[in-house]
């Protein structure tokens, strides 16, 4: 039989780790669904953040995001949900969504469950975990966890007397369930928490390790910890010196009249004085940062008429520098999507700079053998006074590069176009993170946030 259509998304063997495997398990969802009733769909070839800001993704499914369902009838949806239960209704003797007004309301109340009181903490979890919101919070940190913990406490409760979440057998809420339970496991759920939560664990490998479904999840990866907050390395203590800080200087005492100046001063409106950055002192350049991010975004990197081609064609030498960046401390590297994180925490470090950075970096290499490098584009010849706002710049290497230089120039093309190898290292897919890139061309002209992708 033909495939019935193409889902599109990233590969998704259990060998692969992309960031997205760990915090979002919407592509899994259809996955599973589509393996557990035997439906044939394609999988074309896709790269994260390359493929789903082409043109005629975009013109397709509006949200640039994946998942995203291509049928070979030309029916288009997107919204992991509304794939997975279309698909499941393509075969519906299968069980998986009950025609039953009431047990079908159960399910949907089940599936809405799993997203909204389970699933949706995980990412702002990671998120914050990472520094990608920043500065850390532990109270915002305490409050995710506990909200999901709620959630978990009902299904923890519910599934005491039962295997499955509605009647005696599978249902897309139990799915739905374990993408979200999974993707805890890895957040919120360590070794402290499994012990609380036995009939959710119980549930978990139910599902994951059916054997219909088992090839799309593979083995779960139990955590040892919950996910935590771990301080961009400038940050760690010095290694060895065990030396106190300084005790801060004890404040001199001041006569009543200056305190009272004070005072008035402390409840006057304060405009605190802006100190310019040396770098909105340039001379005017013709290089525009905003267009070249535009084109960058929409542009295929290489070949004619791409993103390339309009950087050297547009590119001013004397107002603007192109640097390598290379992390000092790639020994300390583990896991790669826990490397690409990181970039994440320092190019939303770098927010305040945006306006005078362009960047491209990623994660090169495997888990325990990996390095951080990439580009950055910088206003000016001084990448200090752009990157110094970032309290981590100084664990990176800043070298300039020399587009004349066949090597630097390849390196910095590889570093665009997310191929570039390093001694054997490739650049691991979908583990890199530059600066904007939302298609919205309205939030990159009006200096919307450094996304992280
Ligand atoms: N609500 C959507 C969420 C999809 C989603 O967030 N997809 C991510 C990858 S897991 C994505 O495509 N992000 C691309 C982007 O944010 O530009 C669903 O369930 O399908």
């Amino acid at each position: 039989m033909a495939p019935l259509g193409k889902l599109f998304g990233p590969e998704s063997s259990p060998a692969v780790k992309p960031i997205w495997k760990e915090f979002s398990r919407t592509i899994e969802k259809c996955l599973a669904v589509a393996a557990y009733v035997d439906l044939e769909i394609e999988r074309p070839l896709y790269v994260h953040d390359v493929d789903n800001k082409k043109p005629d993704f975009l013109a397709k499914f509006p949200a640039g995001k994946i998942p995203t369902w291509e049928g070979s009838d030309g029916f288009l949806l997107f919204e992991s949900t509304a794939i997975a239960k279309y698909l499941a209704s393509l075969a519906p003797d299968s069980g998986l969504l009950p025609t039953d007004p009431r047990t079908a309301a159960l399910v949907n109340q089940w599936v809405s469950f799993a997203e909204k009181e389970i699933q949706a903490m995980n990412f702002p979890i990671y998120q914050i975990t990472h520094g990608i919101i920043a500065p850390y919070n532990k109270t915002i940190h305490a409050h995710f966890v506990a909200q999901q913990f709620r959630g978990f406490d009902v299904v923890e409760k519910h599934l005491a007397t039962r295997t499955f979440l509605v009647g005696e057998r599978i249902t897309l809420a139990d799915i739905s369930l374990a993408m979200s339970t999974l993707t805890a496991v890895y957040v919120t759920l360590g070794s402290a928490a499994r012990a609380k939560y036995p009939n959710v664990i119980r549930h978990l490998e139910t599902i994951v390790y059916h054997p219909k479904i088992k090839s799309v999840f593979g083995e779960i990866a139990y955590q040892e910890k919950a996910m935590e907050y771990v301080p961009p390395p400038k940050e760690k203590e010095p290694k060895g010196h065990g030396e106190p800080n300084p005790k801060p200087e004890k404040k001199k005492k001041k006569n009543k009249a200056v305190e009272e100046d004070e005072e008035d001063d402390d409840l006057a409106p304060k405009e605190e004085p802006k100190a310019k950055n040396p770098l909105d002192l340039l001379p005017k350049s013709s290089f525009n940062l905003e267009d070249w991010k535009r084109a960058y975004s929409n542009k295929d990197t290489r070949g004619s008429g791409g993103s390339l081609e309009w950087f050297y064609e547009y590119f001013d030498p004397e107002g603007f520098s192109v640097w390598r960046v290379d992390f000092k401390y790639n020994d300390e590297l583990t896991q790669t999507f826990m490397s690409s994180n990181q970039i994440g925490g320092f190019f939303n470090r770098l927010e305040a700079s945006r306006k005078y950075l362009f960047g491209s970096m990623g994660v090169l290499g495997a888990t325990n053998d990996s390095i951080l490098t990439g580009v950055l584009v910088c206003r000016g010849k001084d990448i200090k006074s752009a990157v110094e706002v970032a309290p981590d710049w100084e664990s990176y290497d800043y070298t300039p590069i020399n587009l004349s230089d066949v090597k630097q120039k390849a390196f910095f093309e590889g570093a665009l176009a997310w191929d570039l190898e390093i001694d054997g290292k490739a650049w691991a897919d979908g583990k890199n993170v530059r600066f904007l890139s939302n298609s919205s061309s309205d939030t990159i002209t009006n200096g919307g946030p450094i996304q992280f992708k």
